[in-house]
């Protein structure tokens, strides 16, 4: 099968890999647990999603596979130069590593587990420790539309993709008017709109 297969689930990390195959316009084939005969283990030694499958190529880790296809692809979400390059990393390693995992933590905690398993103190401190972060992107925004250049790019994909757990886990977020605009321009990019609708 030489058609791009993507493992996982959407509502998962995969979806920002689906997402960026919708934005390219990728002839791809999403693959799940519920296949029969399925094991992740064979795509990827950890069982973690997402995975791909291009070819021969397979890989893991949300961002390496973005960032895998987008320069594969090209267009208007890839880099331009070593510059744009650059910057759209800064941002992809700020959200995984500043980030990623308090906004989970703040999910999980809020909405994800089930009630009598949420831990209202864990969801409070990391929403205390998201100010910070938050508002740098929020700073980030204040004159410009996008992240890196003046187009949507893979790093606006890759970061909103994060910030929208920190959305999902109903983090107020009155006080970055301008991570919010961006956050709203990114979620209703018609390629996001119809995974989420799948
Ligand atoms: N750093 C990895 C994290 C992958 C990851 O933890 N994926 C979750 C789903 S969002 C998973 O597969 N969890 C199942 C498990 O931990 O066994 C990435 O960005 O791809």
């Amino acid at each position: 099968m030489s058609r791009l297969q993507i493992f996982g689930a959407t509502r998962s990390r995969t979806l920002r890999a689906l997402w960026l195959a919708e934005e390219l316009g990728l002839d791809y084939h999403q693959r799940q647990k519920d296949e029969t005969g399925l094991d992740y283990l064979t795509v990827n030694p950890a069982g973690k999603v997402p995975s791909i499958d291009d070819d021969g190529l397979v890989l893991s880790e949300s961002m390496a596979i973005n960032m895998y296809l987008v320069k594969k692809h090209g267009g208007d979400l890839a880099p331009r130069d070593l510059a744009e390059e650059a910057m759209i990393l800064q941002w992809t390693f700020w959200a995984v590593t500043e980030v990623e995992s308090t906004a989970l933590s703040v999910l999980f905690n809020r909405v994800l587990r089930p009630e009598e398993e949420r831990d209202a103190n864990l969801a409070d401190q990391g929403v205390g420790t998201l100010q910070k972060p938050l508002g740098i992107l929020n700073d980030a925004l204040a004159d410009r539309q996008w992240l890196v250049a003046d187009r949507f790019t893979i790093a606006d994909l890759n970061v909103a993709a994060v910030l929208s757990w920190v959305k999902l886990a109903q983090v107020d977020l009155g006080a970055f008017p301008n991570l919010t605009a961006w956050l709203g321009r990114c979620m209703a990019r018609p390629a996001l709109v119809k995974i989420l609708k799948s």
